[in-house]
């Protein structure tokens, strides 16, 4: 009884301090997921139209039909470079044209070649080493990757294609569809007037080589997507959820419509372009032995394979398959779709300090000042709205900062920069001057019958830019620049909040559906696209600024391709230990959807975490891309100092380790850009055959250089690190602890003693990683300082790595002004190569060079420079020893040989 009391009593305080659940749909309150989870499996209503078959030299075409309805559609399928293929339905003469995203992928994507055979109930379409078998009746498409089944399209027969229809009179029985919400729907006391009636489209798509399936986020739930059998699916609706809750597939800010299967022999992927309200459901297909057996001993088809379920509310069915057929070509065949993070400004990568809000000028300058007081590094301060004037952006409170320009040239004076924040949301405000372009203009989102479209938000009554519009984009990118924008300057970057768009109002908290954007489309049709237009505005405003800095945007809403304009965080986190562990997870799952650059607010949002929350978070914080301590307005302050003397300590040595690793970070954006390839990845990345390590998301690599465990659980004095295999149980890296070089050579789990300034992170033996390690108040004074190389050898004695130099500002590194470097070490000798040409002019010059992992100390070493050698000083270094002053200039050629 007691038991239960408490149990109810932990329950009710549970509901109270977190999300509204009855402010968000499930899929049964809405009509189209409803109808499209109705669906019945194996018994798909599809089939191909005999004779309608068009070979082009890179795709196909045919007409498909509903054999109930008759209602014919067109599907094109082209074969597209890099083991991809795209999958187009659209109905061939619909009432209206169906929306099309044409603004995710970053360029056309570029046609391969097929070759096409026809049988008599299926065709198949060769390209490379790929094909896709489409079988007629009923509808579905089989993917081969190398001759292996990879991909089957609609092989549960789940396929939806709602055709566009008028209105049928009230108890027409004629109309197939019955739902009571296809044609007007309500939500709470918000009406949707669905004017067009059911438009749904949805498909499913299996993944018989898979033990895994990942990826469309944002949810805060684990990296390896669950089952949703007796759940809701997985939600993609772009929304402001406040106090979002843990392991749930509610949506949330973002939504990234991409799905990986992984298996220990290959991944693949598809990438479901649509912009509309989406729900996903998972079948993880647990082996069930019996059906196994019967698959083997029948040698059928397997179909117990993993699928998703994609099911949006309208638009048309666009589809990339990915065919890897590794992970890391699979990622990469998304982001050469959709893009990657242009190299950021150095200064963005180092540490942000923020709060809901930094009260005056006052306050800023004393924070800054504090920050130097305890020589703890610090780049930038952050302006949340009240720095504005009344919630009017792109204005000044000229009481709390009556002088921005002073405030921001006292930053930037020593080092340091300022981000403000731009919302989307405009207040009614006739004397303001941005509301009374846009009205004036017609540049808001309209109500259907043609007025402004007006919510509810931080300024009270509040009209929505409408980015869709090329228009209204030029005019609010115009406002960025110096002449409009009063007391900025060019170096102050932004920040784009409640853009999924967040109406306090509104269903869900976001925009009626029924509302209208330019081009007369539907809310419904763009939801989930809204915050990537308002950072693609954002972006052509500061690149209109100053073409030639890079700009420096975050975004809390964002969909495909988004990571082009602008990098995002995890949004209105809670001071508690889920939340930080779930940082790492969400940040993995964006990672992976094309947002390397992500973050979580450090330390938690909502709420006042305690000494060793903050400590641990620092830590975590310090390894993640994005690094930002932020709070909400109501928490208690928590700079760096405010917990005392240990906390201050604990949380110096994490943010001074961060910086020390700056030339590794910065590295591996400019390779992220360049190839594509996420900068956290999950383990099966590189361990694609250890399945243990398929579902782990406590721990992660930067690249293939680090493994990061850091503590992210309370009281704990161990943790337990998993180093994974690269074939069998048997076979693994060598890693080495980052603080000590201590070496590990066994797979599996390791127990690792922690103090509370302990980061369980690990170099991997056979990399170099670039550091610096004079540590500064700000990253942009550290720009010409020495660096510091650890070389960690693999069992070979070998490893390799790389360096990017730059002017760590501009775009110059796109005409070849950087240097890229190339180092190798192999038989007790380290080679340094370009890669390209040397053409950054900087003064910065290798100050040592740590080496882990050798069998013997050398005597001494030999620099040898154009033929002419030099002695060198050997040192022991911890476990290791290090090259005492080399002296090289990251502009040189040389090697250095080991003497014994
Ligand atoms: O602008 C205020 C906050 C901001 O600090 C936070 O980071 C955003 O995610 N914003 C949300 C609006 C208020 C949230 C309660």
């Amino acid at each position: 009884m007691r038991l239960t009391i408490f149990l109810l009593i932990l329950c009710v305080f549970e509901y109270a301090v977190s999300v509204d659940h009855t402010k968000f749909k499930t899929c049964e309150q809405s009509s189209f997921c409803r109808r499209c989870r109705n669906v019945k499996p194996n018994n798909s209503k599809f089939a191909l139209l005999p004779g309608t078959l068009n070979i082009y030299a890179d795709s196909v075409t045919a007409e498909l039909q509903h054999k109930i309805n008759k209602h014919v559609f067109t599907l094109k399928i082209e074969a597209l470079e890099d083991n991809t293929f795209r999958l187009l339905v659209d109905e061939k003469t619909p009432l209206k044209s169906r929306y099309r995203v044409t603004d995710a992928l970053k360029s056309a994507p570029k046609p391969g070649s097929i070759k096409v055979q026809e049988g008599d109930a299926e065709f198949t379409i060769t390209s490379g080493a790929n094909k896709a078998v489409v079988i007629s009746d009923p509808f579905r498409i089989d993917f081969y990757q190398n001759d292996v089944l990879t991909v089957s399209v609609n092989a549960k027969g789940l396929m939806t294609f709602e055709h566009l229809r008028t209105k049928p009179a009230a108890n027409d029985a004629a109309d197939e569809i019955t739902d009571y919400g296809a044609w007007e729907e309500k939500f709470n006391a918000h009406h949707d007037s669905k004017p067009y009636g059911p438009e749904a489209v949805a498909l499913d798509f299996s993944f018989p080589e898979a033990d895994v399936l990942f990826g469309i986020p944002e949810h805060a739930d684990t990296f390896a997507l669950k089952s949703t059998a007796g759940t809701d699916p997985y939600r993609l609706y772009n929304t402001d959820v406040f106090e979002y809750i843990l392991d749930s597939k509610m949506a949330l800010y973002g939504s990234v419509p991409v799905l990986y299967g992984h298996g220990t022999q290959r991944t693949a992927a598809v990438y479901w372009q649509n912009a509309a309200e989406t729900w996903v459901d998972i079948d993880t297909a647990e082996k069930n032995v019996v059906s196994s057996i019967v698959n083997f001993v029948s040698g059928s088809r397997k179909t117990d394979a993993p699928a998703a379920h994609f099911m949006s509310e309208s638009g048309i069915i666009d589809v990339f398959v990915l065919l890897g057929p590794s992970p890391l070509d699979t990622f990469k065949q998304y982001t050469s779709l959709t893009g990657t993070a242009p190299l950021p400004q150095m200064w963005t990568i180092a540490y942000h300090q923020s709060r809901w809000n930094y009260n005056n000028e006052l306050d800023v300058a004393y924070v800054s000042r504090k920050f130097d007081e305890y020589d703890i590094p610090m780049d930038t301060m952050w302006m949340d709205i009240e720095h504005t004037d009344g919630k009017r952006y792109f204005t000044w409170d000229q009481y709390k900062f009556p002088n921005p320009l002073g405030m921001i040239k006292n930053l930037t004076a020593v080092g340091r920069h300022l981000v403000v924040i731009v919302d989307p949301h405009v207040k009614r405000d006739n004397h303001y001057f941005f509301h009374h372009d846009c009205t004036e203009r017609g540049y808001y989102v309209k109500t259907r019958d043609g007025n402004d479209y007006e919510g509810w938000c931080w300024p009270g009554a509040a009209s929505y830019t409408d980015f869709f519009n090329p228009e209204a984009r030029a005019y609010y990118a115009s406002q960025y620049l110096p002449a409009n924008y009063k007391a900025t300057t060019t170096d102050v970057m932004i920040w784009n909040d409640m853009n999924e768009p967040s109406v306090f109002n509104g269903p869900e908290v976001t925009m009626s559906k029924d509302v209208i954007h330019y081009g007369n489309w539907e809310h419904r049709d763009v939801h989930n696209l809204y915050g990537h237009m308002h950072a693609l505005s954002t972006f052509e405003g500061l690149m209109g600024r100053d073409p030639n800095q890079r700009p420096f945007i975050l975004t809390r809403s964002h969909f495909a391709g988004t990571q082009r304009y602008a990098l995002i965080w995890t949004g209105d986190n809670m001071a508690d230990w889920g939340h930080l562990q779930h940082s790492i997870k969400m940040c993995l799952t964006e990672a992976v959807a094309g947002f390397s650059f992500c973050g979580a607010d450090v330390g938690g949002f909502f709420g006042n975490p305690n000494a060793e929350l903050f400590e641990r978070w620092y830590q975590t914080g310090a390894f993640l891309p994005f690094f930002r301590g932020h709070a909400h307005l109501e928490t208690k302050r928590r700079e760096p100092w405010v917990y005392g003397e240990k906390t201050r300590l604990i949380v110096r040595e994490a943010l001074r380790k961060r910086y020390s690793y700056l030339p590794l970070w910065y590295t591996m954006f400019y390779e992220h850009e360049v190839t594509g390839e996420p900068i956290m990845r999950p383990l099966l990345t590189h361990y694609p055959k250890d399945k243990e390590a398929f579902a782990i998301d406590n721990e992660f690599l930067l690249q293939d250089r680090l493994l990061v465990r850091p503590v992210i659980e309370q009281g704990v004095k161990k943790v337990n690190v998993y180093f994974p295999a690269i074939d069998d149980k048997s076979n693994g890296d060598v890693w080495y602890n980052i603080d000590t070089l201590k070496r590990f050579t066994n797979v599996g789990y390791e127990s690792i003693p922690v103090e509370s300034d302990t980061i369980p992170v690990f170099q991997r033996g056979g990399t170099i990683i670039p550091k610096k390690e004079r540590i500064r108040r700000a990253s942009t004074l550290m720009k010409n300082d020495p660096y510091t190389l650890v070389i960690c050898l693999n069992r070979e004695g070998k490893a390799e790595g790389t360096l990017y130099v730059d002017d760590e500002k501009s775009f110059d590194y796109r005409n070849g002004i950087h240097n890229y470097i190339k180092f190798n070490f192999e038989n007790n000798k380290l080679d340094v190569n370009p890669i390209g040409k040397l053409k950054y002019k900087t003064p910065a010059w290798i100050e040592r060079i740590v080496i882990a992992g050798l069998e013997r100390v050398p005597k001494s070493a030999t620099l040898i420079i154009d033929g002419v050698s030099q002695e060198l000083e050997v040192l022991p270094h911890g476990e290791a020893i290090a090259i005492r002053k080399p002296g090289t200039s990251v502009q040189q050629i040389y090697n250095i040989r080991l003497n014994y």
